[in-house]
């Protein structure tokens, strides 16, 4: 390992009150993230769509690879074909593809083949996962661990969006081959998620879920209590 490749972590000591305190600020504005098919129209900064990309893109990663691609779109006539595609998709998807497993856990959430929220919001963010790498002899090598650096990648991008003050919907069309051509992304991305960005509608609602206690969700070996 080179040495100079190696910078110091910049890290800053905190009192514990304050890591408590920020951690519960934390978790309290969090909590109020909440998933909303209903965008209004109204536009949205390209600054903010920039800077929620770029928060997305600090994920970690599989051997830093950074193995995604965000094609943003703030454009209505790519919106209208995608929601065409999309719905398309989802028509068959509902009506044929759905096990009724599927189709009795999606019921109360309300969610069906219209993707409204894909021509309303101004942004439409696809998160493509990029499956393979150029290596630096040219021959193509395989990226590790994809999956699970785009989903934390989607994860801290959402995150940014609720703290920027804005909302965003995870849609996931299925299957997705259809944004790769619409798109013109390469063979070796393969789209993962598609996020609408912008305002909620004044008059947007949300299921009535609950969200699992910590005792539901999680379980400790410690041996200090
Ligand atoms: N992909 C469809 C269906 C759907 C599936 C799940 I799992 C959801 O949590 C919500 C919807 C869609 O995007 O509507």
């Amino acid at each position: 390992m080179d040495e100079e490749s190696f910078i110091q972590l910049h890290w800053t000591e905190r009192p514990n009150v304050d890591m408590l305190e920020r951690a519960k600020a934390n978790y309290d504005e969090l909590a109020l993230r909440r998933t909303t098919r209903h965008f209004s129209t109204r536009d949205v900064d390209r600054r903010l769509i920039e800077a929620a990309i770029l928060s997305g893109s600090t994920a970690p990663n599989g051997a830093h690879l950074q193995p995604w691609t965000w094609v943003a779109i703030r454009n209505q006539d790519l919106q209208v074909k995608l929601r065409e595609a999309a719905e398309a998709e989802e028509r068959k998807t509902y009506s044929q593809r759905m096990p009724a497993a599927w189709s009795e856990v999606l019921a109360p959430l309300g969610t069906d083949t219209i993707k409204q929220h894909l021509t309303d919001a101004p942004w439409i963010v696809v998160l493509f996962k990029q499956k393979k790498r150029k290596r630096p002899n040219g021959d193509w090598g395989p990226t590790y661990y994809a999956t699970e650096s785009c989903g934390i990648a989607a994860g801290m991008f959402i995150q940014a969006v609720h703290h920027m003050g804005l909302v965003t919907l995870t849609h996931t069309p299925s299957p997705m081959g259809f944004l790769r051509d619409l798109l013109g992304r390469p063979n070796h991305e393969e789209a993962m998620l598609v996020m609408p960005v912008g305002y909620p509608k004044e008059d947007a609602c949300v299921p009535n879920i609950h969200r699992k206690t910590l005792d539901e969700v999680a379980i400790f070996f410690d041996q200090s209590m």
